[in-house]
């Protein structure tokens, strides 16, 4: 293990390992994937992959065993573990929520005061507790939280949230927000040598660039000439569109750069204004 290669942690099995790998390839890291290898090279970049539970992830970044680490901010924080957080990635979003029975009526923080509460995160709790002056009492559960109320084992639970589902089905609701949370691309704070330094900035410049490819879509359309200032008014580009002239001199082809979310509120407008062949175009990486 020890051949100078960047060694990264990721979750081993489960719901942020998909992701965290996606994003090595849309980095233009070649990884081939064994199931049940624990550690596997990538091919053309100098990177060692070790998969881990995620719990354990800020410990072995902290310690240096791995030198960064893809993890929920939600486990970093849980752990209190000294790490150095360098990119927030924009996916596993989640909430860790106070959540009550739903015949409950809590309409204020204070009504927690002297309640027990279920959860596997007692150190985030605790903190969110402490700062709003509120004292209840925490039962540490490590799985299966939000049956606690129903089996009469904890008044309330603090647990994560996503769509809500489980808290539903459990006829629980949703009543105050602990603690927002995303996967992080975390670093070990004593990296010395500068090779893996260079490694790790030049991995962060390539995942800043797969994300902002991700956030922006490429937009090429035919337009009328005479439309062009009405479309440029319209258009949410990133830098001035191009504009690119075309055998019938009454039109042009415009290509820009947009955010991927503003397309459906704008084709409308690009159409009415003579727009066609409207054509939007993933993009692999954005080198700002
Ligand atoms: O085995 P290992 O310890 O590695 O995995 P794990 O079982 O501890 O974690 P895993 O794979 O469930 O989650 C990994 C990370 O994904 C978490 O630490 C969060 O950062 C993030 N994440 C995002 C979530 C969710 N969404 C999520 N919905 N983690 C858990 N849940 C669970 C939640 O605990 C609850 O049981 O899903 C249920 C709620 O989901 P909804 O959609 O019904 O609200
Ligand atoms: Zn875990």
């Amino acid at each position: 293990m020890l051949n100078g290669n960047l060694k990264l942690a990721v979750q081993k099995k489960g719901r942020l390992t998909e992701k965290s790998l996606q994003l090595l390839k849309n980095c233009g890291i070649d990884i081939e994937l064994y199931s049940e290898r624990l550690l596997i090279s990538a091919r053309n970049f100098d990177l060692d992959i070790l998969f881990l539970r995620d719990d354990d992830i800020p410990e072995y970044v902290q310690d240096g065993v791995a030198d960064i680490g893809i993890v929920g901010g939600n486990v970093v924080a849980e752990k209190q573990s000294d790490v150095r957080i360098l990119k927030e990635l924009g996916f596993g979003k989640c909430t860790l929520m106070i959540a009550v029975p739903e015949h409950y009526e809590l309409n204020n923080i204070h009504e927690l005061n002297g309640k027990t509460i279920a959860t596997s995160y007692p150190a985030i709790l605790q903190n969110y507790l402490s700062e709003n002056k509120i004292n209840a009492k925490i039962i540490q559960l490590s799985g299966s939280v939000e049956i606690s109320p129903s089996l009469g084992v904890a008044d309330c639970i603090c647990d994560i949230v996503s769509t809500g589902t489980t808290l539903k089905m459990n006829h629980l609701k949703q009543s105050f927000s602990v603690y927002k949370s995303e996967s992080l691309l975390i670093s070990c704070k004593k990296i010395f040598e500068p090779e893996k330094q260079n490694l790790i900035d030049s991995l962060v410049m390539r995942i800043e660039s797969a994300l902002n490819a991700r956030k922006s879509k490429y937009l090429m359309m035919n337009i009328p000439k005479s439309s062009l200032n009405i479309i440029k008014e319209k258009l949410p580009a990133l830098k001035s569109p191009t504009i690119l002239a075309l055998a019938d001199e009454s039109m042009l082809a415009l290509h820009a750069v947009i955010p991927s979310d503003k397309f459906w509120e704008i084709q409308s407008d690009l159409k009415n204004a003579g727009a066609s062949d409207i054509l939007l175009l993933p993009i692999e990486n954005i080198i700002l």
